[in-house]
């Protein structure tokens, strides 16, 4: 689905700003109708939960109702005029002047409603969404809602940060023309000095297709026309790590020699591969560094903010760090956009997390249900993944700084069932996306003798917390632990490993000179144990530590104001740590460390 953008053919109008709000205590009130009963204005973007001091809207379980009055303008009469939501969290139903046009289900991938017909140009309409936030077997994320005798409604959930919910990314009134550019992919090789651009073009109906690519000083490096075709560009400049460069593939729709759309996409010429244990960008062997992130802001909750993307992406860069996870779903589109831009790698994850029920048992291991099964994780379960997998392979797709998806976050995939679950999911992104190799985020509870999937994967991306969950104030312990299980998993597989999780709780202005978990001193001491580690493995080709900032969780007797793994704190203030790995990953850049 390509992101609205105002072009000679298409406009686009914000409707950001602040929006009728209202919980809704009713399990599913339909059909609804009229004004907003309510003094309260909620911010869009952002999420809803912290905007407010009462509690009973901070953990609201079920719908909640955003409203604001829209005119369409007058001079969009002729075209076709849609509603934009980059993201509902997690599901939506819309309504125009109180009649439904449409809905949708997951919280963190876009959406759109033609509303020409019910919302006529010039004229004003009252636009009402309703966003619900529960999670449940068959959701992605899945979480399980309890209701008790007196119809309280309580939601759990297996992942370790805090279920915020509403219009979190930007809504806005798009209008675009009748017969127009519906979807553009492209993939990109090159051989010696002269790049290719391999793209299709999908429209909405007859038209002859152009295409012309431009390199970053406006000239024109090639022109082609037809739905698909390649484009050769000569003396090519590659998009590389930490050194992007950016065509623009500018797509024009003719009809009887006019213009009757136009669109943009930006274009970074590069490959990824994976061969034996390596990962390969542009054909040289790349170590990832970096971070697990989360979209998690004080206030705004997941809600997207320009002021941290840029801020994030500062500190990042002065970390050393050229890469991160986007943990643990899809981001905001702006943010894939800024990493294309800035030459920052990511690894983009679908919002299958927790789909774990030996997580939600404690940390045992010893599930009270198995994980997949009709009744837990089932078939329902599969396809919503599945529906999520296309929506976000289909938006993301053309973001050269996405050079892996990365599949679920610690399943468990240590469980009868989890190759069944896993395999058709494992075939569909092959068949979404040839070109970008898959990964998942391997759990502590799966080893290399007990994984049901390892195989199908071509990145074994592994979470694993030696000197915090296990041996924890014990690295000594922890050393040789970790050692002998990565080396286990480089002997078994012989594929590319790297570190997708590592990390210790730190209390910010916590000191000690002892082994202190929760110390300044700790988390650093810690990083630095997994880092002999890593080095002395051929087969990782990166660390990424969990997390980037502390964020918030639920509450949990583990979670004190959230979870403190972060190298910087919530409002991005760094800890000892960022030092630590910012004097590591200056130094290497983005190769492997010799191994010792
Ligand atoms: C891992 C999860 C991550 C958690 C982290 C932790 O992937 O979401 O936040 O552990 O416990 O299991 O800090």
């Amino acid at each position: 689905m390509l992101k609205p953008r105002t072009t000679a053919t298409r406009e686009l109008l914000s409707l950001d700003g602040l929006w009728r709000f209202a919980t809704d205590a009713s399990v599913n009130r339909q059909p609804w109708a009229s004004l907003l009963d309510t003094k309260l204005e909620a911010a869009v973007p952002s999420s809803y939960n912290d905007l407010f001091v009462d509690s009973a809207i901070r953990n609201h379980v079920g719908w909640v109702w955003y409203q604001r009055q829209v005119r369409i303008p007058r001079s969009w009469s002729g075209d076709r005029h849609f509603l934009r939501f980059d993201a509902a969290t997690h599901e939506a139903r819309v309504y125009v002047n109180d009649v439904l046009v449409g809905g949708h289900v997951g919280g963190y991938t876009p959406f759109e409603i033609d509303i020409t017909e019910v919302a006529q140009a010039g004229t004003e309409v009252r636009l009402t969404v309703a966003v619900n936030n529960e999670l449940t077997n068959v959701t992605v994320p899945p979480g399980t809602i309890t209701v008790a005798a007196n119809g309280k409604r309580t939601q759990s959930y297996s992942h370790d940060f805090y279920n915020y919910a509403g219009l979190a990314r930007s809504v806005s009134l798009v209008s675009v023309p009748a017969v127009r550019v519906a979807d553009v992919t492209v993939t990109t090789t090159y051989e010696g000095t002269v790049g290719a651009v391999d793209y299709t073009v999908e429209t909405t109906g007859d038209a002859d297709v152009h295409v012309r690519l431009t390199d970053e000083s406006g000239t024109v490096v090639a022109e082609g026309s037809g739905d698909s075709g390649v484009l050769h560009v000569q003396d090519v400049t590659l998009w590389q790590p930490g050194s992007a460069y950016l065509y623009t593939l500018d797509v024009e729709l003719h009809q009887g020699g006019a213009v009757v759309d136009s669109y943009p996409l930006a274009v970074g010429v590069r490959t990824v591969e994976v061969r034996g244990a390596e990962f390969l960008i542009n054909g040289e062997p790349f170590y990832f560094t970096g971070f697990g992130k989360h979209e998690d802001t004080a206030v705004r909750g997941k809600g997207h903010d320009d002021a941290y993307l840029v801020h994030d992406f500062q500190l990042m860069e002065w970390a050393g760090a050229n890469s991160f996870r986007t943990s643990h779903y899809p981001y905001a589109e702006e943010v894939l956009e800024f990493a294309d831009r800035q030459g920052i790698v990511v690894i983009n994850e679908t919002a299958a997390v927790g789909l774990n029920l030996a997580v939600v048992a404690g940390l045992t291991g010893m599930p009270q249900k198995p994980t997949f099964s009709p009744e837990t994780y089932g078939a329902e379960t599969q396809a919503a993944h599945a529906q999520h997998l296309r929506e976000l392979i289909t938006r993301d797709k053309n973001h050269p700084s996405v050079v892996m998806w990365s599949i679920a976050n610690e399943p468990s995939s240590n469980e009868e069932g989890a190759r069944e679950y896993f395999e058709p999911l494992v075939k569909l992104a092959r068949e979404l996306d040839p070109t970008r190799p898959l990964t998942y985020a391997i759990v502590m509870f799966a080893m290399p003798d007990t994984d049901k999937i390892a195989d199908l994967f071509d990145v074994l991306s592994i979470n694993r917390y030696y000197g915090w969950y296990i041996d924890i104030a014990d690295l000594a312990s922890a050393e040789p632990r970790l050692e002998s299980e990565l080396q286990r998993w480089a002997e078994k597989f012989g594929k590319p490993m790297m570190m997708s999780e590592y990390g210790a709780d730190t209390l910010t202005g916590m000191h000690s000179v002892w082994d202190r978990p929760w110390s300044e001193e700790y988390q650093s001491a810690f990083l630095e144990m997994n880092h002999r580690v890593f080095d002395r493995i051929p087969a990782m080709v990166g660390e990424q530590v969990w997390n980037f900032a502390d964020f918030e969780t639920g509450p949990a007797i583990h979670r004190v104001d959230g979870n403190k793994k972060g190298v910087f704190t919530r409002d991005r203030k760094p800890k000892a740590a960022a030092h630590t790995l910012r004097a590591r990953w200056t130094s290497i850049g983005n190769s492997k460390p010799k191994t010792q």
